[in-house]
């Protein structure tokens, strides 16, 4: 008998069914072999291990699995090329549960699990787990069915549900992702005043080079839709990022109707779908490879007649290889030291079923001193030969393998846990790079023009303490950009009369100061000082380094490569103090983190950190030259440096600044709100309403340069006055509030700093992602909430969890470890994949070797 029409209309990855429906050998045989070189994971449901089946079918000829599995989960077996091999099963786990489980960890979300019941009682293999699998039932055997599940009788079937997927892959059909809440963006197609604000937001990166979510229709020369990490065009203050060639463009006639964009977080691809499905609706589906850093692929469909690929690549210089493929095109961009960038795209067309599918891969060599055009051609071809399943399957284990070392879980509250993750999917935009390599953290990323890619104070102190816990190679490649900068650093402070390095407080390729001294705001021209005066820059690169070596424990990185960083800085410090007649030492005519107050004097976080500066500086002199004259000198300026500690016990921000007009922000607005824009900078100047942590900021980096038992008084005076009109503020007032044991506070901050962007709290997302907003989240849960912190090599963690988070599991890399921190109200676990010396608060050290149970969490303030 013919087999039923079956249609599902959606492509999945792993198809669960039973054994005994597939026992006709033959069949079975011939489905099999068709299905595993498609890449489509089977999962058998048999009786017993010996049930025929197991002997009836062939083994996998292709990347695709397949596996036999007991219905009631107690045994498992994987067919390989060699034969059946058991797997590993966990007790008393129903069988769907740990199937999804098996194929979550190789980037199979549940809604790409199809589930086919064909017997009587298969409902009870359905869980709460199961909930997102698509279930259908097939045949006529089936016993009552969920509400909603589509039904497909007929004895052909499951055969047919088979055959219906092997077709949709042999067709090359945009492949489908996982629509779960809990790891997806979805953008409706968005009013004209939103769009730039989604394509932000749905940008797939890696390795840096990112891929704004532009329409690939959309030919507005202005926009600039790829953008890479350290790749500038023009001098001086005009360097800016440079916008790369296009390599997704296409055409569409007529141009697609309202569209959906769905970023899925777990795989890293970006969905974009006609709303209307029906034939012809287009779909597409875009990856940036993490596999292969360059390399970005694509695969469209739409009616045939509708979709033709589009442009080459516009450049100053494009071509195609005489007697080379004809459908491969390049473009260079004219280069200098580090801003080269080559570009090739190839292109395929296919076409089945009055369905045309249009496939790009194209892929981009850029940094180091000279890219070259041949290595992009030839990594061109390597990707085009793997072809979009390949690229997209190793991608997608690559994304699986990174949620599975580093995540951040908290199952009580939905909102944080895709924000957060959203966080951790920004950051690993910005790897993997290779050993050696240097990045360029721009205030946006490369995601957006925003602050023309200048590098900021962000990336040094925002974004490396979250990058180091996620990706410590790529957090190296900071320190290495900043080491790079050195010889311009000195070259300022000379300039200036000073010893020693002098970061610019904006930097882009050649580590010169490129601060515009005018901004247009509102239609007025506004003058910028921070470029002369925002000099903390310079210890706030030193603390990264030192902060990065402390984090990996790799004590040779500050003694070797950024042992002139720290020094330099610190001479640097040495001879741009005066000292008064009393003997105390000042720094005169900055402005500090909080930049609503400027020209002051002896800020108390540029003091601070100045101070840290010195005394780092002198502890590895010390070490490393231990004649040196320098360590005294040094220590002795640090001593004398004014804190701004009070009788009271806190620190006054700067000399003068508690004799200027209270202000609380909420007198103003609800915070965040720019208070400046509102007020006026002369009114907010003369207040002491503050823009960002400043105070708190010393607090958070180095704790032990405030005064003691000031973090309590200190929260109590700068929360309430802090306006957070700077992205870089909720989430670093989110850590220090958690540590001051003030959680519930804390958690409502957190939740503004993840809807920074994903809710365009500042009107600015349009320009790029806030890279800094990411990493002070991703921190404000980390040191925290759960106070981790390293000190001579061994983990310190000190949670203080809010009440609506019962439930805490911290994934992420530490001392050249995979950690895992659980917390719950039963105590902390720590599991680690090599020894770890762990200290919970005030305990005693505990060395853990695979799994330490360390007792319950301390709670309460800490003074
Ligand atoms: O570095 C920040 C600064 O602290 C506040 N204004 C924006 C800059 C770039 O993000």
């Amino acid at each position: 008998m013919a087999d039923p029409p079956a249609r599902l209309d959606r492509t999945v990855d792993l198809v669960v069914v039973r054994a005994r429906e597939v026992l006709d050998p033959a069949r079975t045989r011939r489905l099999v072999a068709a299905l595993s070189p498609a890449r489509l994971d089977v999962v058998l449901l048999a009786g017993n291990p010996d049930d025929p089946v197991l002997a009836a079918c062939p083994r996998p000829t292709g990347p695709g699995r397949v596996q036999l599995r007991g219905p009631d989960g107690g045994w498992a077996r994987e067919l390989t090329a060699d034969g059946p091999r058991a797997l590993a099963v966990a007790a008393r786990v129903p069988v769907l549960d740990a199937v999804l489980a098996d194929a979550s960890a190789r980037g199979i979300g549940a809604g790409l699990v199809l589930v086919v019941l064909s017997r009587r009682g298969d409902r009870a293999l359905l869980s709460e787990g199961t909930r997102r699998c698509v279930v259908v039932a097939a045949g006529d055997r089936h016993g009552p069915l969920p509400a909603g599940t589509a039904r497909f009788p007929g004895p052909g079937a499951v055969a047919a549900l088979l055959s219906e997927q092997l077709g949709r892959r042999c067709r090359r059909r945009v492949p489908a992702l996982d629509p779960d809440p809990a790891w997806t963006l979805r953008e409706p197609d968005p009013p004209p005043e939103r769009r730039r604000v989604v394509e932000t937001l749905t940008t797939v990166a890696a390795g840096g080079l990112a891929s704004r979510g532009v329409a690939e229709e959309d030919r507005d020369p202005a926009i600039a839709p790829v953008l890479a990490a350290g790749v500038y065009r023009g001098r001086g203050a005009a360097q800016a990022l440079r916008p790369l060639p296009r390599w997704a463009d296409l055409r569409l006639d007529p141009a697609p109707g309202a569209t959906v964009r769905t970023l899925d977080l777990r795989t890293g691809v970006l969905l974009r779908e006609e709303g209307s499905p029906g034939p012809g609706t287009f779909r597409s589906l875009r990856v940036a490879s993490p596999a292969r850093p360059g390399v970005v692929a694509l695969r469209a469909e739409a009616a045939a007649g509708r979709l033709r690929p589009g442009r080459v690549p516009a450049a100053a210089e494009h071509g195609s290889p005489r007697g080379g493929p004809p459908r491969r095109r390049w473009a260079t961009t004219p280069s200098g030291a580090g801003s080269a960038v080559a570009v090739a795209v190839g292109q395929r067309v296919g076409r089945d079923r009055g369905v045309r599918t249009v496939e790009r891969v194209g892929c981009y060599a850029v940094g180091g001193p000279a890219p070259r055009l041949r290595d992009a051609l030839d990594r061109l071809s390597r990707a085009e030969a793997a072809g979009f399943d390949a690229l997209l399957a190793e991608s997608r284990r690559t994304w699986a393998a990174r949620w599975d070392d580093v995540d951040l879980r908290v199952p009580d509250d939905p909102e944080a846990q895709r924000g957060l993750r959203f966080a951790l999917f920004t950051l690993w935009g910005l790897a993997p790079v290779p050993p050696d390599a240097e990045l360029a953290v721009g205030a946006r990323g490369a995601t957006g023009p925003g602050y023309r890619g200048h590098v900021f104070w962000d990336a040094d102190v925002f974004v490396l303490p979250a990058l180091v816990a996620v990706a410590p190679g790529a957090a190296r490649a900071v320190v290495r950009y900043r080491i790079a900068r050195l010889p311009a650093a000195r070259r300022r402070a000379r300039a200036a009369g000073h010893d020693g390095a002098r970061f610019p407080w904006e930097s882009a390729q050649d580590g010169e100061e490129v601060t515009p001294h005018r901004a247009r705001l509102r239609g007025r021209t506004l003058r910028v000082r921070t470029g002369a005066l925002e000099e903390h820059i310079t210890a706030d690169v030193a603390w990264a380094a030192a902060h990065y070596a402390a984090w990996v424990h790799q004590p040779a990185f500050l003694a070797g490569p950024a042992r002139p960083l720290l020094l330099d800085t610190a001479r640097y410090w040495r001879s741009r103090c005066t000292v008064d007649d009393a003997g105390a030492a000042h720094l005169d005519h900055v402005i500090g983190p909080d930049e609503y107050h400027e020209d002051v004097d002896d800020d108390a976080f540029t003091n601070g950190m100045a101070r840290w500066n010195l005394r780092a500086a002198a502890d590895l002199l010390e070490r490393l030259d231990p004649g040196s004259p320098e360590p005294t000198a040094w220590r002795s300026l640090a001593g004398r440096l004014v804190d701004g500690l009070t009788p009271s016990g806190r620190h006054e921000q700067f000399a003068g600044y508690d004799a200027r007009r209270p202000l609380l922000a909420r007198e103003v607005a609800e915070p965040p709100v720019a208070a400046d824009l509102l007020l006026g900078r002369a009114r907010v100047g003369a207040s002491q309403l503050i823009k960002q942590p400043d105070v708190l900021m010393l607090h958070h980096l180095v704790p032990g340069e405030a005064g003691p038992a000031s973090l309590v008084p200190d929260v109590e005076h700068y929360a309430p006055r802090t306006a957070h009109g700077s992205s870089l503020s909720p989430g670093i007032s989110a850590a220090v509030l958690a540590r001051a044991g003030r959680t519930e506070e804390a958690l409502a901050l957190l939740h503004t700093g993840l809807a920074l962007d994903l809710d365009d709290l500042t009107d600015t997302t349009a320009e790029g992602l806030h890279l800094a907003a990411a990493g002070a989240s991703v921190q404000a849960v980390v040191q925290g909430f759960l106070g981790v912190r390293v000190e001579r090599g061994t983990l310190v963690l000190d949670p203080r969890l809010p009440a609506a988070w019962p439930r805490l599991e911290a994934r992420f890399r530490l001392l050249g470890a995979a950690v895992r921190i659980e917390v719950d109200p039963a105590g902390v676990v720590v599991r680690t994949d090599r020894p770890l010396r762990v200290r919970l608060g005030d305990r005693a050290a505990v060395r853990v070797v695979g799994a330490g149970h360390l007792g319950p969490a301390v709670s309460g303030r800490r003074a």
